[in-house]
């Protein structure tokens, strides 16, 4: 960039912050003056309608698979995640794992559905559904306490110890919507 254009821009960058400050200044006092009426007009906080589930986080205490690395995905509503950059995210004891990993699934809810986050854990080479390791469940009646933009998170311990013993944390966060 030439000199002069440099010197042009930085210039009216200069004005602009200016005027943001003076602006930022007019609606601070105006802020002052009107808040008893703002806080006087606002409403409750509403209740949501719907809750967005999403995968909050899962650490392995102990896998199930005997090779000592479990090949895993959820099921949620008849989708498997993850779903499309890979068949499964892979997880050995002290792992901890991320929404990311299994490509963020996700569910809605109404105040009145149940969702149940399925772990499962898969066999090569098809990588399938393979095999139940319990499941985390988000109530509507959970969903149904929340307000728009509250959120809770459901923790669940899945243990079991087919084919050995295996032990997931899986946290799950509803979000009223
Ligand atoms: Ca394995
Ligand atoms: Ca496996």
């Amino acid at each position: 960039m030439p000199r002069f254009a440099k010197d042009a821009k930085r210039e009216h960058t200069g004005r602009n912050n200016m005027r943001s400050r003076k602006t930022m200044a007019a609606l601070a006092l105006a802020g002052g003056l009107v808040t008893p009426a703002v806080l006087a007009a606002s409403p409750a906080a509403a209740a949501a309608d719907s809750c967005r589930v999403t995968l909050y986080d899962i650490d392995a205490g102990s896998v199930a698979d005997r090779d000592g690395r479990d090949e895993l995905r959820f099921r949620v509503e008849g989708n498997l995640f993850p779903r499309f950059d890979a068949k499964y995210h892979p997880m050995r004891a002290g792992g901890d794992g991320d929404p990311a990993d299994f490509e963020h699934p996700v569910a809605i809810i109404s105040r009145t559905e149940d969702v149940r986050f399925n772990l499962r854990e898969t066999e090569g080479p098809a990588w399938g559904a393979g095999d139940s390791l319990g499941s985390v469940v988000a109530r509507g009646s959970t969903c149904a306490g929340l307000d728009e933009g509250e959120t809770e998170i459901v923790s669940e311990t899945l243990e079991g110890r087919q084919p050995t013993k295996y032990e997931y944390v899986v946290r799950i966060k509803l979000t009223g919507q």
